[in-house]
């Protein structure tokens, strides 16, 4: 299979239990190209974008909430962006099944995730679930100048009165 590439999201339960190190350990042994991370606070546009195609399920409005950090006192999340052979199957096999339970207990989910008495499934991390929701995900969670490498193509746009920060 073609070089394809990912989009990972470390969970702001990660964030909250301090399990980014070893996360990201799992992933860094395992021979893929880190082309972008970054550390930040999910807003809810973002999330209901993200998880648009979940809309209609009973857990929907509690997944908003998760990946917000609202049910982990307000954590960030960490998003990545991996390329590299077969990539997509890859870290999903890394992560595990949705489902903690049923995911493999060497697993990312079967290992750190749990269901709480909610019934959420605090499963940790999120990877794209093909090719295509890669592409929808990456151009969603970044901009093209925070990834290293050409990965899509890109236009110039002028923007007239674009306010921005920049350091004092
Ligand atoms: P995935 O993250 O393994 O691709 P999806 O079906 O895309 O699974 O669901 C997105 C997220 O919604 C999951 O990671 C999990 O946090 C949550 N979720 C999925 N199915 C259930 C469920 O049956 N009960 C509670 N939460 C669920
Ligand atoms: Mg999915």
């Amino acid at each position: 299979m073609n070089k394809e590439c990912v989009l990972v999201v470390l969970k702001p339960d990660v964030v909250a239990k301090g399990l980014i190190g070893i996360i990201l350990d799992r992933f860094s042994g395992a021979g893929m190209d880190l082309l972008a991370i970054k550390i930040l606070s999910v807003s809810q546009d973002l999330a209901q974008r993200h998880y648009q195609h979940l809309k209609e399920q009973r857990f929907y409005k509690e997944i908003i909430k998760y990946l917000q950090g609202k049910l982990h006192d307000g954590h960030k999340a960490v998003a990545l962006v991996y390329s590299g052979k077969n990539v997509i199957q890859r870290c999903r096999d890394i992560a595990g099944a949705t489902n903690p339970e049923d995911a493999d207990p060497r697993s990312i989910r079967g290992s750190m995730g749990r269901i709480t008495t909610e019934g959420v499934f605090e499963n940790l991390i999120h990877v794209s679930s093909d090719r295509k929701e890669a592409c929808r995900e990456i151009k969603l969670w970044f901009s093209p100048d925070e990834i290293s490498g050409d990965l899509f193509p890109t236009r110039d746009e002028v923007l007239e009165n674009y306010k921005k920060k920049v350091w004092k």
